[in-house]
């Protein structure tokens, strides 16, 4: 029986564990990166395992979330990072280098490596064929130490595409029509793997945006086979020698089959507040006011649309117009590289004399990094998340859209279909790009690394305390929240927040605020609580401080009727109980404030059966489950990962 794609990188990486669906394996990390957002603490966790090197092939850190400086934590941050990253080996992509995605793609990325990433959005590289996950800041620093990357053996689903997309048809229209079918948790303990001949009809770019937003599917990654287009790209980048030619053995045989035909796809758009509620333009301008829906602002960028081909698009749309009045455009491309080519090809003063208002290479307005929408107001995003408040304005209505559909509207002034545009050029994508990595810092060499000061600033604060799992658990069920709660629910972003990212104790104030802003003073004045929610609980980012803040404020345990893959290995990361209800109806007998027990909890885990929790209040008990592998039980037990991994390194 022959093997798919994503599986013949994972056995050449399997190192610990048994390579058969549903169990274990721990794999060989090739590449790693991180973002600032997420770094410090993995660079904070990092050398507290007091690890000197880095064992992978190529780690990269990158700055490109917290760019704003609006006051000295980010900027410290940086330095922090620049430091640590110059003496255990890392490569480091300065502030305006790109958002790490797209730089990646560009620089580092090669077929058949592995990659894990802090960052949910890493499955990127799949754009060109690696296995590139996303995980939590703490697997990354147990990677960048040579440790394996443990993920369940997932299964594969084979997406077919047949047909070529029509004109004004993108790349974005292809993922949202996956999310349509699949749903945003869709794709749990899933790889989602491409092949058929449509696959050849599309670029790296574009199959980097499908890969990329595959995150929004809750997906363990997503992945392209690696063929001529894929060399053609590595050459413009002028790294031919990395490709290898990949794909699927004819005989593979996958857990699911979903055929997408690309000529029958159309524009779409995700609507609020959740990247699979996706409908048609048309049926949405259908439901507006006088069967347009009219719209205060376009942003475009974020590493799921921000390459060259996408800005040449929009360049294209907008080149003799003005930007609508009554609308507010913001364009962030991708990185430097597709910056200075954008510049140095006249898209850049096209797209300026329309009026966009032009940002720097980074996340942005993606993460709430500025850009809020008005209040109540209409956004139009090129990105891969709309949840609810991500963009800093509570109240704004996001809708993710293509590029093309991004571009139009905003010189109409509401949601326009691009087809209306007529014949499409073909847009071609020059044989070489203009390669420069000075923005990119190497290594010291390791016998220059203990001369390497780690420059540290007064925000930047320690790991939160841990402590062996209990014997026993009673505490008071402190929150009880639905389903789909995201971690910008648990743990919201954007530019008021962000800076506190190195600082638990801090950023600990924000938990759950979307949700409940007196949350934070109830656990703290608790000491030890449960938190209790619904279906796919913790979705989206790879965040590990929506583990790590209820850590600090004694969440002892969260039970939940189902979880999203990173962010339930973050709570075990943390030494945080998942627990999953088994009956779901179960759900409905915990009221917030309830007090629940668990007696002998380090023997129950310890057995791996059912655990039952007392709900001492309403005078019932209820049966949950949490499966864990022996090695995640020794995580649990002992405190966290970065415990364990102290432990088991002497
Ligand atoms: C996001 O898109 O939500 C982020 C910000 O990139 C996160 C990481 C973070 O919270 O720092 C992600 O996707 O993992
Ligand atoms: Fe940055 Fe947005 Fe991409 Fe996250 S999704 S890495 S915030 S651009």
């Amino acid at each position: 029986m022959g093997l798919t794609l994503a599986e013949k990188i994972l056995k050449a990486h399997t190192v610990d564990g048994v390579f058969e669906k549903g169990r274990e394996i721990g794999l060989k990390i090739d590449q790693t990166l991180t973002q600032d957002a997420t770094g410090t603490m993995a660079y904070i966790e990092f050398e507290a395992m007091g690890i000197g090197q880095v064992k992978t092939e190529k780690s990269v850190a990158y700055i490109d979330h917290n760019t704003l400086q609006s006051g000295f934590e980010n900027a410290d941050d940086h330095r922090f990072i620049a430091s640590v990253a110059k003496k255990h080996g890392i490569w480091y992509s300065r502030p305006g280098n790109g958002i790490c995605h797209q730089v990646h793609l560009e620089r580092f990325g090669a077929p058949g490596k592995t990659l894990i990433g802090s960052d949910s959005h890493t499955p990127t590289g799949g754009g060109i064929g690696m296995i590139a996950i996303g995980a939590g800041g703490l697997d990354v620093a147990v990677a960048m130490g040579g440790g394996a990357y443990y993920i369940t053996y997932p299964k594969i689903v084979n997406v077919k595409l047949s047909g070529k997309l029509s004109p004004w048809v993108s790349a974005k229209d292809v993922i949202l029509k996956l999310l349509s079918i699949l749903s945003v948790k869709g794709g749990v303990g899933k790889i989602i793997e491409y092949t058929g001949e449509g696959v050849g009809t599309l670029s790296v770019p574009e199959r980097a945006t499908i890969t990329n937003m595959g995150a929004e599917l809750g997906a363990t990654t997503s992945i392209f086979p690696s063929d001529e287009r894929t060399r053609a790209f590595l050459r413009a980048e002028g790294r031919e020698d990395v490709w290898v030619p990949l794909a699927a053995d004819e005989d593979a045989v996958y857990d699911e089959v979903v055929a997408i035909d690309l000529s029958s796809l159309e524009p779409m758009a995700a609507c609020p507040h959740s990247p699979d509620n996706v409908k048609t333009l048309g049926e949405i301008n259908a439901a507006a006011e006088g069967g347009r829906m009219k719209i205060d602002q376009v942003c475009i960028g974020s590493c799921t649309n921000s390459s060259l081909a996408d800005m040449l698009k929009v360049a294209y749309i907008l080149r003799g117009k003005t930007v609508h009045p009554d609308v507010s455009l913001s364009v962030s491309p991708g990185s430097k590289q597709v910056l200075t080519m954008m510049a140095g090809c006249g898209a850049l003063e096209t797209i300026l004399s329309a009026g966009a208002r032009l940002l720097e290479s980074a996340c942005g307005p993606c993460i709430g990094m500025g850009q809020s929408p008005n209040s109540a107001g209409i956004s139009l995003r090129t990105f891969n998340r709309n949840f609810e408040g991500r963009s800093g304005t509570k109240d704004a209505r996001v809708y993710l859209v293509s590029p093309e559909v991004a571009a139009a509207s905003a010189v109409a002034g509401y949601l326009c279909d691009p087809r209306a545009l007529g014949d499409m050029p073909a847009f071609v994508l020059p044989e070489q790009f203009t390669v420069n990595d000075n923005m990119i810092t190497p290594p010291a060499p390791p016998k220059e690394a203990d001369s390497i000061a780690v420059l540290r600033g007064p925000n930047i604060r320690e790991y939160p305390k841990t402590a062996p799992l209990a014997d026993h658990l009673r505490a008071e069920c402190a929150l009880k929240v639905g389903d789909n709660i995201t971690t910008d629910h648990i743990m919201p972003a954007g530019a008021k927040i962000l800076p506190l990212r190195s600082n638990i104790p801090a950023i600990s104030k924000h938990c759950f605020a979307v949700c409940d802003e007196s949350f934070p003073e109830r656990a703290l004045a608790l000491g030890q609580s449960i938190v209790v929610g619904g279906s796919n609980y913790g979705q989206g980012s790879s965040r590990e401080h929506a583990a790590l803040a209820p850590l600090y404020l004694g969440v002892k345990a969260v039970i939940v009727k189902s979880f999203a893959r990173i962010h339930r290995q973050n709570l075990i990361n943390a030494g945080i109980l998942p627990l999953e209800f088994v009956e779901e109806a179960d759900y409905d007998t915990v009221s917030q404030g309830d007090i629940l027990a668990v007696e002998d909890l380090r023997e129950q885990v310890e057995a791996g059966g059912p655990i039952t929790v007392k709900n001492l209040t309403k005078g019932k008990s209820f049966e949950t489950k949490c499966e864990l592998s022996e090695r995640m039980r020794a995580i649990l037990l002992c405190g966290g990962l970065l415990d364990y991994t102290k432990a088991n390194l002497k």
